[in-house]
């Protein structure tokens, strides 16, 4: 009942355009009390609608939210096969939660849970990704590649050149990855990738490729400490980006650069992440099992590691995304 009262006032403010509607028109044209027409506003605003409500004048409709509803994304997919399944919520503690236990019931390669906000993002190692709503990609693709455990770290840098590539292209902004699965803009990070595979040593069973993206996120919806090391495409690129264009783009390019790494292996991607990356030729630290390793990064070796000059040797350090 409540639902078909929203889409009808929906559409009707819709109709309206810029014009105002009194709510005793609105209640009188719905056949509902006015406290259920501003309960109905209510859910609208938290689907991300700008309603706006003036003493004597009434309601109007001053933003319809782009939501990444599959109704919204499928007439833009240019993907064969990933996105085509899709399992979108409003609200999700995270996406990773969701599509792990899909990928335990069988789902197909391509599969991807998306949803509008997430109340408990997940980052590496336990630590959170803040997810606002109706502002930022955050999706999770299901992939079942034939590789080996010790090769699923190739895939966070497989998606990162994927999504580089991708948002380059539909942005023109200058983005670098930041290794091994940040994307940064001007050396904030607006990208995270997280990558974790359930298998066994020598196959992998399925991969839950992670991905959260701050799109049309602004500055005061992220915690100020967050805002020292973050970005978003709107704020570098000074305007609002359409996100469901931007998700298919993404589902193409990853599409295609996960295809050519099954095929030819991790080569070309080697290339590719080596010219987009910001870790080359910069001192790095990082703490391994073995200890703490400082040095130059010079690059990437043929298994994925990067390479880091340590006390005259070359030091491969490893991605452990893996759980
Ligand atoms: C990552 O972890 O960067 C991987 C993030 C993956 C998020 C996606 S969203 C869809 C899917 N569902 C999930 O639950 N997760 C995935 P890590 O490298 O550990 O970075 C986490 C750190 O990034 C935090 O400790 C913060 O410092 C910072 N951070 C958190 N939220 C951020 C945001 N929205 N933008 C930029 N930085 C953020």
């Amino acid at each position: 009942m409540s639902s078909r009262i929203r889409e009808q006032l929906l559409s009707l403010l819709l109709e309206q355009g810029d014009a105002f509607t009194s709510g005793e028109e609105i209640s009188r044209r719905l056949q509902c009390s006015r406290t259920a027409i501003w309960k109905q506003i209510e859910e609208l605003r938290k689907e991300g609608y700008q309603v706006e409500a003036r003493p004597k004048k009434g309601y109007r409709l001053v933003h319809r939210p782009d939501r990444v509803a599959p109704e919204e994304l499928k007439p833009h997919l240019r993907s064969q096969r990933f996105g085509w399944s899709i399992q979108y919520h409003s609200q999700v503690l995270s996406t990773q939660l969701i599509a792990h236990d899909w990928a335990r019931k069988g789902a197909n390669e391509g599969s991807l849970v998306l949803t509008e906000e997430q109340t408990k993002g997940k980052g590496r190692m336990d630590r959170a990704w803040h997810s606002p709503p109706h502002s930022g990609i955050w999706m999770s693709l299901i992939l079942r590649p034939t590789i080996t455990l010790a090769q699923a770290p190739q895939l966070t840098l497989m998606a990162a050149v994927a999504l580089t590539r991708a948002l380059r292209r539909e942005t023109g902004l200058d983005i670098r990855i930041k290794w091994p699965n940040d994307l940064l803009i001007n050396g904030r990070k607006f990208c995270g990738i997280l990558t974790e595979t359930r298998g066994e040593q020598d196959q992998v069973q399925y991969v839950v490729l992670g991905m959260g993206i701050n799109v049309n996120t602004l500055e005061d919806f992220l915690p100020d400490e967050l805002m020292k090391v973050a970005t978003s495409l709107a704020i570098e690129g000074g305007r609002t980006y359409h996100r469901v264009t931007l998700i298919a783009s993404i589902l193409q390019s990853l599409e295609e650069f996960y295809d050519a790494y099954l095929k030819q292996g991790f080569e070309p991607v080697r290339i590719l992440w080596e010219e987009y990356a910001e870790t080359i030729g910069r001192e790095v630290r990082t703490e391994t099992s073995q200890g703490t390793i400082a040095g130059m990064a010079v690059g990437l070796d043929p298994s994925g590691a990067l390479l880091i000059r340590h006390q005259d040797h070359l030091q491969p350090v490893y991605s452990a995304d893996i759980d």
